[in-house]
């Protein structure tokens, strides 16, 4: 571990400046701390022994590592967590209860966050080392890219608290902004600004969720939830979640859209998160008839691109299911089973009964 000299080093003033440089990359929050990871690390555990993660066995993985900063990067004795809004427009609402239309979780509707915030905190880092020789430090920055557990960090941080949907939640701001943060061995004085938990007696998201995905207050099933689904899932949908999954094509934001800390959300100002190809407001008929290049020329650079062009139908033949009774769309999922994978027509098949049903009603 490379051995670091404070001599030369005003180390609060440092703090100061790591603060005013993130704010200027665009970071809303930037706050430093001591790792405490030890009551995050049972509930963990817990989370893990029930099997609420699913087929996110690499949640499961380096467990030690997830649970020990030190141990992921070596030297590790501050994380410096920061924040950045995403929403883009408060008028999801709209699009939501559209049964024509597609709703894509507000986050996924512009350029994919992992690259964007990787980026900016790359940015940061290398700011820092301009300030402290490399040989003295090790630091590393992440954004959902390693076993880290970013939310109890940011929480720690006071970046808000972990709400009852299991999202941090800020009471200026809501919740509607990513985590990213960086792991390093700078010995930087720590801001203790935990926030206190807002929640109370409310219990508005776990009430709305479609798929009651919320065995308890602060404990998500991953394999209930619809974001999980949609995204994580590789394989077949369960048919009884597919009615309530209703319009929701990629990831789900109910648990946040009826949170009362997020009547009033924060809007980003970054250009990259304001949606592409009308995502925000696309059909689901529009959406299901792209072709796969079409499909391919349109995700580049978002985060939709990760579940390919098969996953893509799949979650829009069962909303297309889902729609009001309609022979376009009828004619669409029937064109659809040329070709397609036995996955893929498990899911066409359920469409058209439902559709059908509608139809001859
Ligand atoms: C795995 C994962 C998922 C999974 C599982 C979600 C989950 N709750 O674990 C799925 C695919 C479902 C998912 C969905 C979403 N995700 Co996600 N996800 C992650 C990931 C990679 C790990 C989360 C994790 O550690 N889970 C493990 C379990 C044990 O943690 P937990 O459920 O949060 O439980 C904690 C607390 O609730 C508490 N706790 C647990 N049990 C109990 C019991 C009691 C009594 C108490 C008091 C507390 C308590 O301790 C736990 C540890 O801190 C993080 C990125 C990262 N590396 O951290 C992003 C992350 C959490 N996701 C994020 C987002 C944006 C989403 C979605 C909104 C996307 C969407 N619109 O579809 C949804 C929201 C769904 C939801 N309500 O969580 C953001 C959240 C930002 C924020 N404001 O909090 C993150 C931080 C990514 C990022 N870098 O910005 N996600």
């Amino acid at each position: 571990m490379p051995e670091f000299d404070q001599n030369n080093i005003d180390l609060d003033q440092l703090a100061a400046n790591i603060k005013h440089w993130g704010g200027n990359l665009g970071f809303q929050r930037v706050s430093i701390i001591a790792p405490d990871l030890k009551y995050a690390s049972e509930k963990l555990k817990t989370w893990l022994d029930n099997k609420y993660h699913g087929s996110m066995n690499w949640m499961a993985k380096h467990e030690e590592k997830r649970c020990t900063p030190e141990k992921l990067v070596l030297g590790t004795i501050r994380v410096i967590s920061v924040r950045m809004n995403y929403l883009s427009d408060p008028n999801m609402i709209a699009t939501l209860k559209d049964d024509n239309k597609a709703y894509i979780s507000r986050y996924a509707l512009g350029k994919d966050y992992h690259k964007i915030i990787r980026k900016k905190l790359g940015s940061l880092t290398k700011r820092i080392a301009e300030e402290i020789p490399k040989e003295q430090f090790n630091h590393r920055p992440f954004v959902d890219s390693a076993p880290v557990l970013e939310k109890p960090l940011a929480e720690q941080a006071g970046l808000g608290w972990i709400g009852k949907n299991t999202l941090l939640i800020d009471k200026s701001v809501g919740s509607w902004f990513f985590l990213g943060e960086i792991y390093t061995s700078i010995p930087l004085p720590v801001d203790n600004a935990k926030e206190a938990n807002l929640c109370g007696k409310c219990k508005a998201c776990m009430n709305v969720c479609p798929t009651n995905a919320f065995p308890e207050p602060y404990v998500l099933d991953a394999k209930k939830c619809i974001s999980y689904q949609t995204i994580e899932n590789k394989g077949i949908i369960p048919k009884e979640l597919r009615a309530p999954m209703g319009n929701r094509v990629f990831g789900c934001d109910d648990c946040q859209i009826w949170c009362p800390w997020n009547r009033d959300p924060a809007i980003t100002s970054e250009e990259v998160f304001q949606p592409r190809h009308n995502l925000d407001n696309a059909s689901l008929l529009e959406l299901f008839n792209w072709s796969e290049p079409e499909f391919q020329e349109k995700t580049l650079g978002s985060p939709i691109r990760r579940i390919g062009y098969e996953r893509w139908l799949r979650n829009l033949a069962i909303g297309l299911g889902n729609a009001p009774g309609c022979s376009n769309i009828v004619k669409s999922l029937k064109a659809r089973m040329v070709n397609s994978s036995e996955m893929l027509k498990e899911h066409l098949h359920w469409a058209l009964e439902e559709q059908n049903r509608k139809l001859n009603n």
